[in-house]
């Protein structure tokens, strides 16, 4: 049996983490132990498309059975808690569900879409004994790489008449995603899309034994379709578990956090310089900078937390 969600922890901790700079966002993690990893699915595509509401949908019908929490980074809304996802979901519908969790973020300075401490906030669910998490982030360009290397399958929701997605997978970036959902499917132009999608995965290579990306019509109006996401979404999982590819995505989400952790420090620390420093050599401003770097990160983070 599974300890009880304690909600008022797990929501102050989240709100701790939305404000942490980087050094204290590591501190605020408790341990994991090895296999407490949750699953995590990524939502993600341009405002409007549907997201939330197809994640609220998704959640009510993946929550029956397990811990489920849904994350949705909302840059448009920093301060409305869970409302926006809150509200496309009606209460009636929660009656019964008990491990359901559901929060929106900020996205503060991360210009990819994604929270700054949104790698330590995934981190948090997983010790809070999550089975699997749903993360909604909004997707224009870089975000779909950043919300790649943080979820294990990734739904890109598209509208209808969005030519330039299209386009962009002729260009050969069908691996963006696992599954591409083409939303709104009661609107005209729908069903032509999701034809021209599957004839792009089609002419696509895949090596051997690859997960070939899907491609899906949904809308809210049709609960069956919301279904045959899920489906599909467990589908992906079950390929994930017998794929080589494991320790290639742990390194991909290791990399993107580090890589994240070391622009914000610098970013923090250039953005301080004076001209006694601007002035120097270029070299000799990239070596004070690396040293204050390091100087604060001595500082920092407490000795049990570091790698
Ligand atoms: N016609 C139609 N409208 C939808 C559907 N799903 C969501 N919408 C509407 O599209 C708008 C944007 O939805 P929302 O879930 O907030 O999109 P997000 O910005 O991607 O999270 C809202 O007005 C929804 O009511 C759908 O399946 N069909
Ligand atoms: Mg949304």
């Amino acid at each position: 049996m599974k300890q009880e969600l304690d909600r008022f922890a797990l929501g102050q901790l989240l709100s701790r983490l939305a404000n942490a700079g980087p050094g204290e966002a590591m501190s605020l993690v408790p341990p994991l132990r090895p296999g407490m990893h949750g699953r995590r699915i990524g939502m993600t595509g341009a405002p409007g498309a549907g997201k939330s509401t197809l994640t609220g949908h998704l959640a009510l019908l993946r929550a029956a059975d397990r811990r489920l929490g849904v994350l949705a980074v909302d840059p448009s809304s920093p301060h409305t808690g869970g409302a926006i996802l809150g509200d496309r979901i009606r209460m009636d519908d929660l009656r019964g569900i008990e491990d359901l969790y559901i929060r929106s973020i900020g996205s503060r300075s991360a210009s990819d879409g994604l929270s700054d401490n949104l790698p330590e906030m995934l981190d948090v669910m997983d010790a809070f004994g999550f089975d699997e998490v749903i993360l909604e982030t909004v997707g224009v360009g870089q975000a779909e790489v950043a919300a790649r290397s943080q979820v294990d399958t990734l739904v890109l929701v598209l509208l209808p008449e969005s030519g330039d997605v299209v386009q962009a997978m002729k260009a050969g970036i069908m691996e963006m995603a696992d599954i591409y959902v083409v939303n709104k499917a009661d609107l005209p132009g729908a069903h032509r899309m999701a034809t021209d999608i599957k004839r792009i995965a089609a002419l696509s290579r895949y090596p051997e034994g690859a997960w070939r990306p899907k491609v899906l019509l949904t809308s809210a109006e049709q609960p069956e379709s919301i279904q045959v996401l899920s489906d599909t979404i467990d589908l992906h999982q079950e390929w994930l578990a017998t794929s080589q590819d494991q320790r290639t995505r742990e390194m991909n989400r290791a990399r993107y956090r580090l890589r994240r952790l070391i622009e914000r420090r610098a970013t923090q620390v250039i953005s301080q310089l004076d001209h006694s420093v601007l002035d120097m050599p270029i070299d000799a401003q990239l070596q004070h900078v690396l040293k204050e770097i390091l100087d604060q990160e001595a500082g920092a983070i407490p000795s049990s937390n570091r790698l």
